[in-house]
This record gives structure tokens, sequence and C-alpha cells, in this order.
């Protein structure tokens, strides 16, 4: 059996999602009680390359010129064991990562992380995965990752089988199906945020309301896809901040609660709904952050973009488009 010797390189872009994942039926494996809907970010995301390497004795990473910290490093190592096992190798692998994702800003960087990863490192070691299996495997290391590899308007199938082989996502509409502008109005939290993989783990133990939230995103979904289908944002703005507000109420009735938002954030829902009642084509969501993102349809986006900046508090909009899945940039002999 030939052993690997590729270094891959891929980029993978972070995601938003329209319709939230917020709580797990299995944390070991990161499966969703719910379906999700997202759109990738055209530009901000991951780069990461992979190589292989016979003389390391464990796999090393480096991220945005940081050595990856140990909690992180089990993520990687999770979903690199299966790449090997898959395989047949034995070699550990030296990674280098760079985000151009602003971290812990409410926009999930490990979404991009692990897409990139899983996407590099099934190249590295001469696998051949299908759409489907790559979006699994990237899941392994963080849920939202599975929605990165697909790219454009996404949906994350929740799956019924325990090891989660039908849990993946895949592209409902190319990003050209609806143009959209995705503005991300930046918010400073002031101190580091309480993570998505322990925030959902809390409010799925102690909101009172979980269950019903849950359901809530089993009816948003068809009636996102719905929206999206059509291009109707004023449906789209129903469900999209509708669904996120609910998940924020979950947080904000947890013990103890968890208030991402600042007081800019409120200031940004309000100026979105005011705009759109003035006519603006637009809608809000919100992460587990306190920035927020709005999606508006181009012919108002500098009108938009220009109100968000006004609000106080507001670092800085961000302005990108609805962009393709993960991408390999080079793959060859080390
Ligand atoms: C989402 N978030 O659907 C939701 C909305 C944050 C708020 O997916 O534990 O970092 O690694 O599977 O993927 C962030 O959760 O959590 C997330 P893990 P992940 O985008």
């Amino acid at each position: 059996m030939s052993l690997p010797t590729r270094r891959a390189a891929a980029f993978a872009p972070s995601n938003i999602a329209l319709t939230k994942y917020w709580g797990k039926r299995d944390a070991r494996l990161n499966l969703p009680l719910a379906p999700s809907v997202s759109v990738a970010l055209a530009e901000l995301g991951s780069l990461t390359i992979v190589q292989p390497d016979a003389d390391l004795a464990e796999d090393v990473m480096v991220v945005d010129d940081q050595p990856l910290d140990d909690a992180g490093m089990v993520k990687v190592r999770r979903v690199l064991d299966q790449v090997r096992q898959r395989s047949g190798s034995r070699w550990f692998a030296g990674l280098r990562s760079v985000n151009t994702v602003p971290p812990a800003r409410g926009l999930a960087s490990s979404a991009s992380a692990f897409a990139a990863l899983a996407t590099a490192a099934a190249e590295a070691y001469g696998l051949a995965l299908t759409p489907a299996e790559l979006s699994a495997l990237a899941r392994s290391g963080s849920g939202s990752a599975s929605r990165s590899t697909a790219g454009g308007f996404a949906l994350w199938h929740k799956g019924e089988r325990d090891d989660g082989s039908d849990s993946f996502a895949e592209q409902v509409f190319a990003p050209e199906h609806w143009p959209l502008r995705v503005l991300v109005a930046r918010v400073e939290a002031g101190r580091k945020a309480v993570s998505s993989t322990r925030g959902m783990a809390l409010a799925d133990t102690s909101a009172p309301f979980f269950r019903a939230w849950i359901e809530q995103c089993d009816r948003d979904v068809p009636a996102c896809l719905d929206a999206l289908a059509h291009k109707h944002m004023r449906s789209l703005a129903e469900v999209v901040e509708g669904n996120a507000l609910a998940m924020h109420a979950t947080m904000l009735a947890g013990r103890p609660p968890l208030v991402y938002w600042q007081p800019a954030t409120v200031g940004v829902i309000h100026t979105v709904r005011q705009l759109r009642a003035e006519g603006a084509e637009c809608c809000f969501t919100i992460d587990a952050g306190s920035s927020v993102v709005v999606l508006v349809e181009p012919q108002d986006a500098r009108p938009v973009a220009d109100a968000l900046a006004a609000v106080d508090g507001i670092e800085e909009v961000i302005q990108t488009r609805i962009g393709a899945g993960a991408r390999l940039l080079s793959s060859g002999e080390a």
C-alpha cells in the first residue's frame, strides 16, 4: 500500500445560519436536534494546509501563527483520526491555518476552520469522499462546519442514525440564485463569550421551553427554504429574525442566563426593523455573540450599511456576498 506524501491546501468559507443549530442529540459526534439552513460568506473563512509527515510523533497545528490550544487539538485529532482510519495511514500531520474571520465576534471561525481542515486532510491522505461524507467529516470537528463545506444556501439534515452518517449539509441553492449582500455589524463584546458548545448545552438542560424551541426549528426550516425559493425578503425576515430571537430566548431563560447582546446589538435590531418599515429589503440574524449580520438586497446595501455604521457602538460594518463552499487550492507530492 502506498503511503500518503501529499501536501494539500484548502479554503472554506464561514457561514451564517438563517435558522439555527442550537441543541445536540449527540455531543461527541455533533449531531443536531434540528435541521438548519445557512448562507456561506464569500471571502471570510479559513485557509488550511495539511502535510502528513512520517517523522512527526503527534499532530501539530498552528493557527494565525499561534500553536492551537489543547481543546482545539482534541477536535482536530477527532477529524484527523477518522481520515487516518479510513486511509490506512498512521502518519501524523503538520497543519497551518489562517483565518480571515475576526475571532470570537459572533462570527463562527470554527465552521470555516473545520471545513477547511476536513477538505485539505481528505485530499492529503488520499481519500475520495462524496460531498455528503466530507460534510459529515467536517461536522465531527464542529457542527456548523458541515454547512461550510456545502457553501451557497445550505441545508444541514439532522439525520436519524446513531453514527451520524445521514447528518450532513448540502447546497440547496447556488450563491447566484439570490445574490444578497451580507453586512456584518461588528459589536465589541467586551469580554470572552461563553462558547456555543457550552451555551447550547446550558440552554438544553435549563431553559424551560427548550423543546418548544427545537419544534420551532423543525417548522422554520421548510418556511425558510420556501422564502429562499421565492426570493421573498419579507417572508425570509419573519422566519430568520424570529428564529434568531427564539434562540436567544433560550439563552436568556437558561440558568445561569446567557446575555450575549450589547446595547449596540439591540440598536441594530431596531434600526433594521425601521429600515424595513421604510421599504428597505433586509433582515437581521444574530449568532452566539453580540455582532449582528444583515442580509440585504443589492440595491439597498449602501444605505443599509450606512445606517448600521451610524448605530452607537458599531465598530465596523464588514460587507461581503454569499459564496461557494470549501475548495482545494493546491495539492502535490511533498
Ligand atoms: C449556528 N451556532 O447554527 C449556531 C447559531 C452559534 C449560534 O453553530 O459545539 O461552533 O462545535 O458543534 O458549530 C456554533 O456552534 O458548535 C453554531 P459545536 P459550533 O450557526
